[in-house]
């Protein structure tokens, strides 16, 4: 291992080194590649915008299998006066989850498999006629820079997974979802000397994306109505809840 591995030891794994492969490797890269290459798509054909307030965005496509709703959605939103590291890095981090989650019961990880990407098992609240619903995912955050000039782009991916430690315990229904986060830091105005670049002059091009199958059964005008009130609503506090973090913090690129 290279001198700037480091062993993460919090919950257990000291094999958690930076850049090791793991089990999961091979399938984040291939989630991950999907999303960049995704998110350039149109959203002209076969996308409803369902919901706009101020530089929000919310487009939904509806997709029904056996019944069951399916709906991707794509949000869109300009958040001024934070990074996209720092967006990432309150998605991302476990800590902070329960201060801007309003969805879910509980959340842990129950297993870390190299400093940027976790397992998380969270429990979500009833919020429609159904069971309750749990979830079991990899979350992998990561930043990639295009060109010299740019800022790097920060992502987060939350993807289902199967684990030895969070058994599917029916009447329970396991939610399937594959959702990304991915944000682009603009800085307006540069000043001649970046270190006197001020939060007004940075703003935060997000794109978030959600492949959610529910599971079991919902019936899907109460799944639609939750899901058009639900999304637009935890970006609202999510994005003002870092926003309030940030405030007087100094600027992590
Ligand atoms: O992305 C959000 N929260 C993440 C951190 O808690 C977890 C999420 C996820 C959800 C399920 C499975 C894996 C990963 O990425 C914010 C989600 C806000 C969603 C509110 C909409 C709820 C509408 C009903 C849709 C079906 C429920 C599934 C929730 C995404």
């Amino acid at each position: 291992s290279s001198t700037n591995a480091t062993a993460v030891s919090a919950t257990g794994n000291h094999n958690a080194l930076v850049g090791e492969k793991h089990r999961l490797s091979a399938e984040i890269e291939r989630i991950v590649q999907g999303h960049l290459k995704y998110k350039y798509e149109d959203v002209s054909d076969g996308w409803d915008l369902i919901h706009q307030e101020g530089e929000m965005k919310v487009y939904r496509r509806e997709v029904e299998e056996n019944g069951l709703v399916l709906d991707p959605m794509k949000i869109f939103h300009t958040i001024k006066g934070v990074t996209g590291h720092e967006i990432c890095h309150y998605f991302w981090e476990f800590q902070y989850r329960m201060e801007w989650e309003t969805t879910l019961d509980s959340t842990k990880i129950i297993e870390v498999l190299d400093p940027q990407t976790v397992v998380f098992y969270q429990v979500h609240k009833r919020v429609w006629p159904a069971a309750q619903r749990d979830s079991c995912f990899w979350s992998h955050i990561r930043s990639f820079t295009s060109s010299d000039e740019d800022q790097p782009t920060w992502l987060v991916v939350n993807y289902t997974t199967s684990h030895l430690l969070a058994p599917i315990k029916s009447p329970q229904v396991r939610i399937v979802a594959n959702v990304a986060l991915i944000c682009e830091t603009v800085i307006n105005e540069p000043p001649l000397n970046p270190k006197d670049i001020k939060r007004e002059n940075i703003e935060c091009k997000l794109t978030y994306v959600a492949f959610v199958n529910p599971g079991g059964w919902v019936p899907s005008a109460a799944l639609r109505s939750v899901a058009k009130r639900e999304y637009p609503r935890f970006l609202k506090r999510f994005s003002s809840y870092v926003l309030e973090q940030t405030r007087d913090k100094p600027i992590l690129f």
